[in-house]
């Protein structure tokens, strides 16, 4: 059998590396391309790569359903950094397959760099993937010069060099990586985008984050009592499914409901001292009512725990019980999504609220404003300032009278 071999760091996987695993089997007629995800590369900081199981779900999603490319794990499996080393073993495991190695035209260039090259050359084939936008010159000049020096491998285990030329552009998985994942929508298959989405990779958050989303929700975990853990990752859902409906970044959303309570399992006088000892102000409605404090509270924690510094995100935490008027869209969802989370089911009207909350933003935050109202003055309680001035700014907004 004709096996290529397309080797990378996959982080993420993103159409190009498709593309060429492709243009490599059609043109070398290969039996077969695997994309095989780099255990630890031996020039990145290992740290910094994502972890293998979500490199490997990536490619197996972006690759579901093309014959004749398949995703192998063996140099995570079999722990190998070096592609002298990779095509040594698989030349023992696979005796009688020929091996192609699939290599990018700006990688091809370091070759007598690489770990033993002699020995690469000795146990495959080399097809060199040339993007439009890579200078013919150079390269021609890079290639004849290794084919000379390994002239006598080559030959001897009847290996080759092939140029192919692609038409596609080039794609970086670190500008994916580091830019917000919505200007790399066209660059990656529909479920890698999914997925990257669904477990947080690559988020402007969590790329500058002491504390990553997992570490956070393991925090919340030991702090927060089952029942309002469960509320918590409710909440987090909810308002990344409204955020993808609202255009704003849904990462921001979930991290945004998750932290919205984590301040919730102070008692009362246990607010109040946190609020007193770090100059926290205190309003005279918060004096009465002090659980309102578990916002600012929360606002706090979020910072100087937490590490997270965007305000906007602070701020949805700081408004999600009173509400305010002419708030963020953030901070409106998450406000609306504390009241509307699926484990809710003691306020009025729910089903109508959750039937309009992709609908009207601001029609939704007006009919919560003015249950929340309606139930606070029913049981005679002290009402926030802000909470009725939010109420009239959105009554306003939605043209009711
Ligand atoms: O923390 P949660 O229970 O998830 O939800 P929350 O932070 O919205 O707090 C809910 C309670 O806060 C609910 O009983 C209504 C109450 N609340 C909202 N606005 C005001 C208010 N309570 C008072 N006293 N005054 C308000 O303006
Ligand atoms: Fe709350
Ligand atoms: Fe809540």
């Amino acid at each position: 059998m004709k096996i290529g071999i397309l080797g990378g760091t996959f982080d993420p996987i993103h159409n190009a590396h498709v593309y060429m695993a492709k243009q490599a089997l059609k043109s070398l007629s290969l039996n077969r391309v695997y994309l095989m995800p780099a255990f630890c590369p031996p020039h990145k900081n290992a740290d910094k790569i994502t972890g293998e199981h979500h490199r490997i779900h990536m490619i197996e999603l972006a690759i579901e359903g093309i014959s004749g490319i398949g995703c192998s794990d063996f140099e995570i499996r079999n722990r190998l950094s070096y592609t002298a080393d990779t095509l040594t073993a698989l030349k023992e495991t696979y005796p009688e397959d020929e091996f192609y190695f699939i290599v990018g035209g700006d990688s091809i260039s370091s070759f007598e760099s690489w770990y033993h090259p002699e020995v690469i050359l000795e146990k495959a084939s080399i097809a060199v993937i040339r993007r439009l936008d890579e200078s013919n010159q150079k390269l021609d000049e890079t290639i004849s010069h290794i084919r000379s020096k390994f002239h006598d491998i080559i030959t001897r285990n009847h290996h080759s060099i092939t140029i192919l030329q692609t038409e596609i552009s080039p794609i970086s998985s670190s500008d994916i990586r580091r830019s917000p994942l919505e200007m790399s929508r066209d660059k990656i298959s529909p479920k890698v985008y999914q997925y990257i989405l669904e477990n947080h990779l690559y988020s402007d958050h969590d790329k500058n984050m002491a504390w990553s989303v997992g570490k956070i929700k393991d925090d919340l975990k030991e702090v927060l009592n089952a029942h309002r853990y469960e509320h918590t990752i409710a909440v987090a859902e909810t308002a990344k499914n409204m955020a993808e409906t609202y255009g704003i970044n849904p990462n921001t959303a979930y991290l945004a409901g998750l932290i919205h309570d984590c301040a919730k399992h102070y008692t009362n006088d246990e607010l109040v001292k946190i609020c007193m000892e770090n100059h926290i102000p205190v309003s005279d409605y918060e004096k009465k009512a002090p659980y309102l404090l578990h916002s600012k509270v929360g606002a706090y924690i979020a910072e100087k725990k937490y590490q997270i510094e965007d305000s906007d995100i602070l701020n949805a935490v700081i408004w999600h019980t009173t509400g305010k008027p002419d708030m963020t869209t953030l901070e409106q969802i998450v406000f609306c999504a504390d009241y509307i989370e699926p484990g809710r089911d003691k306020q009025p009207n729910l089903s109508y609220l959750r039937e309009i909350s992709h609908r009207d933003l601001n029609l939704l935050t007006y009919h919560i404003l003015k249950d929340t109202l309606n139930y606070l003055r029913s049981r005679k309680q002290i009402i926030d300032i802000n909470t009725e001035k939010a109420y009239e700014f959105y009554k306003k907004k939605v043209g009711e009278e």
